[in-house]
């Protein structure tokens, strides 16, 4: 196979190096896009990219695969050139995953364990110990149960947090109450507490968490009011109505690692709100050696004539 590579922001030295190694028998091609290189597409059978150039993607309507670098596909989706016949295969594996519920259950336990107050507390050298609730008092919601939502709270469950889920279909997943569609939002949101969003960007995701979403959840006193932590997309939140819920006390905290703008702008108030904790989109990075061994896999499935994995599904967007 020729495939093509282009991953905006990172550089062909790290990357070419795995890729060549884990497909030592095909031609893999890093796409300049400075250059004015359409004939490198001739004969691309494939393509690894992260939010791809639209010259790159109008040239691959004959490709066997897109592969997106990351678990989100919102940079491919929406693409005017989009090929629309070329499968897309996002990424999924157990090192993302576990990258992911890491940051997760590290999330949760900062604001269990109010560390951000104890930060501050030790600024001042001031011993106060603060009343401390055990997980078993708090419900974390997950908006999504798909990959990542469903391993983060498996990891979540043994340390005892009480755990509830909502997704587009309905699931049953031992350990958690789960919700699903518009009918089951309210009831969902009514018994969260710190709620964890896993929502790819979507037409019906984009702008989600909201003043009304955040006002439906639970009142949670023992952490002086419910946290909402972000690792999904930031286009599923409205800033300014979280900014405003942590200013006037309805959330007590928020964890965040994505954002509407990235890089997250200077002048965002939520660089300087105390209990907001700011990430930038690292919370579960791809590995070069991880994609690379992926895409081998996937090439190898395809020359044997096995459907690819994780071909997202067009028509829903993710
Ligand atoms: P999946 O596709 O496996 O899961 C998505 C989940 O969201 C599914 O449960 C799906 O429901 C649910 N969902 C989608 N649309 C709706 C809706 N309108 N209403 C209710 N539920 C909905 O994705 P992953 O778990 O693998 O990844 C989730 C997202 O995490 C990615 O799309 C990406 O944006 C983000 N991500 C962020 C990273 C970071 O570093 N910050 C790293 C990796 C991923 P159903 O099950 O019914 O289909
Ligand atoms: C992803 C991401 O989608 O890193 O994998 O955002």
């Amino acid at each position: 196979m020729k495939i093509i590579v282009d991953l905006k922001n990172e550089s062909a030295e790290r990357w070419l190096p795995s890729l060549q190694a884990a497909l030592p028998d095909h031609e893999i091609v890093w796409w300049d896009r400075e250059a004015s290189n359409e004939s490198v597409l001739d004969g691309a059978d494939a393509a690894l990219v992260w939010h791809p150039d639209p010259a790159l993607l109008s040239g691959l309507a004959d490709a066997k695969a897109l592969f997106s670098m990351g678990a989100g596909v919102d940079h491919i989706v929406g693409q005017p050139d989009l090929p629309p016949d070329v499968p897309i295969v996002r990424f999924v594996d157990p090192d993302l995953t576990d990258r992911m519920s890491e940051w997760i259950v590290l999330q949760c336990l900062m604001h269990l364990r109010q560390q951000r107050r104890y930060d501050a507390l030790q600024d001042d050298q001031r011993w106060r110990p603060l009343r401390q609730p055990i997980a078993s008092e708090i419900r974390v919601g997950i908006l999504g149960l798909g990959t990542l939502g469903q391993d983060a709270a498996q990891k979540l469950r043994p340390l005892g947090f009480e755990l509830a889920g909502w997704s587009r279909s309905a699931k049953t997943i031992a350990g958690i109450d789960t919700y699903a569609g518009d009918e089951e939002q309210s009831t969902f949101l009514g018994v969260t507490e710190i709620l964890v969003s896993l929502l790819p960007f979507t037409p019906e995701t984009a702008g989600f968490v909201d003043r009304s979403v955040i006002d439906r959840l639970a009142k949670c006193e023992v952490l002086g009011g419910p946290v909402y932590i972000n690792a999904g997309r930031g286009g599923t939140q409205v800033e300014s109505d979280i900014v405003a819920a942590l200013e006037d006390g309805r959330l007590s905290g928020v964890s965040l690692d994505v954002f509407e703008t990235e890089p997250l702008p200077a002048s965002s108030p939520l660089w300087r709100i105390s209990n907001a904790i700011i990430t930038p989109h690292v919370a579960a990075w791809s590995s070069h050696e991880a994609v690379s061994k992926y895409v081998a896999r996937q090439v190898g499935r395809h020359e044997r004539g096995e459907p690819f994995e994780n071909v997202i599904d067009l028509s829903v967007g993710y």
